[in-house]
C-alpha cells in the first residue's frame, strides 16, 4: 500500500479523499491555490503545497506543479478526484511516466472513453445497449449523412465526439436542418448521431474493477433531477424500475469493464425511457454523487479506488454486494435558489444536520469565506434509510435543521421540491425540475 498520496483536487471531494487517506493509514499531501487557504482538509492536512494563483489554469490545471509537489513531498499516488484533470488521458500518462501511480484508469481507458465515438464502439461490442444511431462518426458526404437521419427517424441529435456535460450537441426534428446542425456541431472533431430521445430519465451504473481481471457493478444512481446539466439531487435506488431490467444492464457493465480492461472507479451513464436503457457515455472518475451507492451498499468507494491503484485485489465479489435501503443526495450551492446567480463571500454560520442515516460531506465551517473563482458546490447532504420514504423524511428533517448564513444557498429550493408531490411519487425525468422552477417562478 501506498505510504503517502498527493490530492489534486479541492473542495468536498479533497476532504473525502484526505479522509479515506487518514483512515487506512496512509499520509496525505494537498496542493491548493491561494483562494483556497482557508479550507478545512487544507488546515486538516498532514502537509499542504500552495501550487498557485485562484485561477485553475495556474493551480488546478497546472499538471507541472502538480507532480513537481508530488516529487518533493515524496507522494508515490496522485487521486485526482472529479473534474479539474481527473479525465485528462494527457495528464494521467504525464504522472505515470514521472514515476507516480494514477489513482483511476489507464490514460489508454480514460482516451477510448473520453471519445464518445469510441466508447460507444466499445459499449456495443460488449453487449451494452446503447441509443440507436450512425455506427461511428459521420462521414462528410451529405447524402450519406441524409440517408442515416432517415434511416435513425427524426428527431435525431447530433453530437460532437469530444463533447459531454451538455457541450456540442443540436437537436434536429427535420431533414431540412440535418446538413446545417452537422456541419455547426462539427467544430474540429467528428460528430455522430443519435435517435434523440424525448423524455428519458437519467440513470448511471457505478462499477469498481480491479488489475487482476475482477469488475462489479455498485447498483444505479437516478439523477435525472437537474437544470443546465447540473445534477441537484441523486438517488439510490432509481424508484419504479424493476430489478431485473437493473441487474440485466449491471452485468453487462461490469462485463465490460472486464473485456476493456478497465480499472478503478467508474460510471456508465445511460437514458432510460419507455422501460429500455441506452447508454451515451462514461466516466472515468469518482462522481461527486458517489455517497448515494456508499450508503445503499456500504462499500467505500475512495477506499476501493486507492486499493485497487495500489494493485491490490477486490475484497469482495459480486455475490456479496448488496443494497440495503434507500439513499438521497442534494448538492449545497452557495447561490440565489431561484436564480441561480452565485452568491459568494463569508459564511457567517454554519450548522449542519446530523442524527442517524446523515451524512454531510462538506470542507466549510462557520467564518469560511467561499471563493467566487470556483463551481458553486459547498457541499452535500446525504441521508440512508430502509425505504425512499422513510428516507425522504430523513432529508426534511436534515434540510429543517440546517442554517447557513452569510451566503445564499440553494436550501430553500431542496425543502421546496422534498414536499413536492411529483418527486414524492419518484420517476420524474431530466426535463421536471426546469418545468418546474418555471411553474414556481419568483
Ligand atoms: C441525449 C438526450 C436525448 N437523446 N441523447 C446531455 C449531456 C450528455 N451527457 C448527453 N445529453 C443528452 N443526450 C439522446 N440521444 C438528452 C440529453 C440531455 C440530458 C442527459 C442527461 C442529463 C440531463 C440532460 C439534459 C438535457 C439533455
Amino acid at each position: 500500500m501506498f505510504k503517502k498520496i498527493l490530492i489534486a483536487n479541492r473542495g468536498e471531494i479533497a476532504l473525502r479523499i484526505q479522509r479515506a487517506c487518514r483512515e487506512m493509514g496512509i499520509k496525505s499531501v494537498v496542493v491548493y491555490s491561494e483562494a483556497d487557504r482557508e479550507a478545512k482538509y487544507v488546515k486538516l492536512a498532514d502537509e499542504a503545497v500552495c501550487i498557485g494563483p485562484a485561477a485553475s489554469s495556474l493551480s488546478y490545471l497546472n499538471m507541472p506543479a502538480i507532480i513537481a509537489t508530488a516529487e518533493v513531498t515524496d507522494a508515490e499516488a496522485i487521486h485526482p478526484g472529479y473534474g479539474f484533470l481527473s479525465e485528462n488521458a494527457d495528464f494521467a500518462e504525464r504522472v505515470e511516466n514521472s514515476g507516480f501511480t494514477f489513482i483511476g484508469p489507464t490514460p489508454e481507458s480514460i482516451r477510448t472513453m473520453g471519445d464518445k465515438v469510441s466508447a460507444k464502439q466499445a459499449m456495443i461490442k460488449s453487449g451494452v445497449p446503447c441509443v440507436p444511431g450512425s455506427e461511428g462518426a459521420l462521414p462528410d458526404d451529405p447524402k450519406e449523412i441524409i440517408r442515416q437521419g432517415r434511416a435513425v427517424g427524426y428527431p435525431v441529435i447530433i453530437k460532437a465526439a469530444g463533447g459531454g456535460g451538455g457541450r456540442g450537441m443540436r437537436v434536429v426534428h427535420t431533414e431540412a436542418a440535418l446538413i446545417h446542425a452537422v456541419t455547426t456541431t462539427r467544430a474540429e472533431a467528428a460528430v455522430y448521431m443519435e435517435k434523440f430521445l424525448e423524455n428519458p430519465r437519467h440513470i448511471e451504473i457505478q462499477v469498481m474493477a480491479d488489475t487482476h481481471r475482477n469488475a462489479v457493478w455498485l447498483g444505479e444512481r437516478d439523477c435525472s433531477m437537474q437544470r443546465r446539466h447540473q445534477k441537484i439531487i441523486e438517488e439510490a435506488p432509481a424508484p419504479g424500475i424493476p430489478r431485473r431490467v437493473i441487474e440485466r444492464i449491471g452485468e453487462r457493465c461490469a462485463a465490460a469493464c472486464k473485456k476493456i480492461g478497465y480499472r478503478g472507479a467508474g460510471t456508465f451513464e445511460f437514458l432510460y425511457e419507455n422501460g429500455e436503457f441506452f447508454f451515451i457515455e462514461m466516466n472515468t472518475r469518482v462522481q461527486v454523487e458517489h455517497p448515494v451507492t456508499e450508503l445503499v451498499t456500504g462499500i467505500d468507494i475512495v477506499q476501493m479506488q486507492i486499493r485497487v491503484a495500489a494493485g491490490e485485489k477486490l475484497p469482495f465479489a459480486q455475490r456479496n454486494v448488496m443494497m440495503r435501503g434507500h439513499a438521497l443526495e442534494v448538492r449545497i450551492n452557495a447561490e440565489d435558489p431561484y436564480k441561480f446567480t452565485p452568491s459568494p463571500g463569508r459564511i457567517t454560520l454554519w450548522h449542519p444536520p446530523g442524527g442517524p442515516g446523515v451524512r454531510v460531506d462538506s470542507h466549510v465551517y462557520t467564518n469560511y469565506f467561499v471563493p467566487p473563482n470556483y463551481d458553486s458546490m459547498i457541499g452535500k447532504i446525504i441521508v440512508h434509510a430502509d425505504t425512499r420514504e422513510q428516507a425522504l423524511a430523513r432529508m426534511r428533517t436534515a434540510l429543517s435543521e440546517t442554517v447557513i448564513e452569510g451566503i445564499q444557498t440553494n436550501i430553500p429550493l431542496h425543502r421546496e421540491l422534498m414536499v413536492d408531490a411529483k418527486f414524492i411519487e419518484g420517476g420524474t425525468n431530466i426535463h421536471y425540475l426546469e418545468g418546474w422552477l418555471g411553474q414556481h417562478r419568483r
